[in-house]
């Protein structure tokens, strides 16, 4: 940067007047100032990653024979970012993702906390959360919301392992301190039907009586992958040259993001056509709902195929493209909300 001043140094200063700071419980700042404040644009130590399916399932397997589900509550393996120390338990800065194992006939018992959480299932059927006594069945593809506070337990009725991932901005709830979860009792499910989802089962038709309701935090939980991935398909007939379909999952009451601090999407890549994401400043993560293809993320070449879920920091250009003779379909998490809230999300517009 050419108008950037080299800044005084720690080892600059006399050690005993450094020592007297510290003893003081103090630090000088501009040693540290371009650390905490870069020039252009952040330093992020999240590495764009990939996490494949095939490497993730037989772990997976193992832990459903080797930690029984009362000794785990949730049997999850977490996708770690090895740019951010593997331990902190992170996706991306802010992103945790996780996936999760439930067996036949098991429970994961009923508790609520502060961080918010989502499920998308990816394998298997017969599984369910129970959202405040709302059960949510889970089929492949299907996001379920399970908000802040908000008492969730997940059980399964089918015969085969059913498999999710978990996303939360639990890196965000830890970083500020405010991280606790309660136990509760098993849920009494006093709405087996999904009741939510049938209210806004059709844009722009509610029932009536909603008109006289208070509005809901939360009033839709469930999103099927069937409906995305339908409006997705009619998305795609009718696109710009270049262009390639994608939708955010919203409040449909609000018509905004769906939970405070992530944000979900979904995108259907044609065949044979790279797109490249508009570089933006939050972070994110990308599953793959089907399909088979390349990523590019800040120039790190990662082919993906079906199951397989990657992490890209902040401001990272991204290029997508399929491989196969089949469309791609991804799962995408975010976090913009937070960033909207914070007024610092950006969207840069200049292509490379
Ligand atoms: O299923 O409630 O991956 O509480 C991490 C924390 C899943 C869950 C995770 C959780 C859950």
């Amino acid at each position: 940067m050419s108008n950037e001043k080299t800044l005084g140094r720690l080892e600059d200063l006399p050690a005993d007047y450094v020592q007297g700071l510290r003893d003081r419980n103090l630090m000088p700042l501009w040693p540290a100032l371009r650390n905490a404040l870069p020039h252009e644009r952040p330093v992020a130590a999240t590495r764009p990653t990939i996490w494949h399916y095939a490497d993730v399932r037989p772990q997976l397997m193992a832990a459903g024979s080797l930690a029984p589900i009362e000794k785990a509550e949730r049997r999850v393996l977490v996708l770690c970012n090895p740019g951010l120390g593997i331990e902190t338990l992170r996706a991306t800065a802010s992103i945790y993702i996780g996936m999760q194992l439930i067996l036949p006939g098991e429970l994961a018992p009923n508790h609520r906390h502060t961080p918010s959480a989502i499920r998308f299932a990816v394998e298997g059927r017969g599984g369910y959360t129970v959202v405040n006594g709302e059960k949510l069945p889970m089929e492949k593809g299907d996001l379920i919301l399970t908000p802040a506070l908000n008492w969730h337990e997940h059980g399964h009725e089918g015969s085969d392992p059913v498999i999710w991932l978990d996303a939360l901005d639990l890196p965000i709830i830890t970083n500020i301190e405010a991280s606790y979860s309660v136990e509760g009792q098993r849920h009494v499910i006093e709405d087996p039907y999904n009741t939510s989802n049938l209210r806004f089962a059709r844009g722009g038709v509610v029932p009536y009586e909603m008109l006289n309701r208070q509005r809901a935090p939360y009033p839709l939980l469930r999103f099927p992958w069937c409906d995305v991935k339908a409006t997705l398909d009619a998305l795609a007939h009718r696109l710009p040259p270049g262009g390639f379909a994608h939708v955010a999952y919203v409040n449909p009451e609000t018509g905004r993001e769906c939970l405070p601090t992530l944000g979900f999407s979904a995108l259907k890549l044609p065949v044979g056509q790279p797109v490249e994401l508009l570089r933006q400043s939050a972070s994110m993560v990308l599953h793959v709902v089907s399909g088979e293809g390349l990523a590019v993320i800040d120039g790190h070449s990662l082919p993906f195929s079906e199951a397989d879920t990657l992490a890209a920091p902040t401001h990272a250009r991204i290029t997508l493209s399929s491989s196969g003779t089949e469309p791609v379909y991804i799962f995408v998490v975010d976090d913009a909300p937070l960033q909207r809230k914070l007024g610092i999300h950006q969207v840069f517009n200049e292509r490379s």
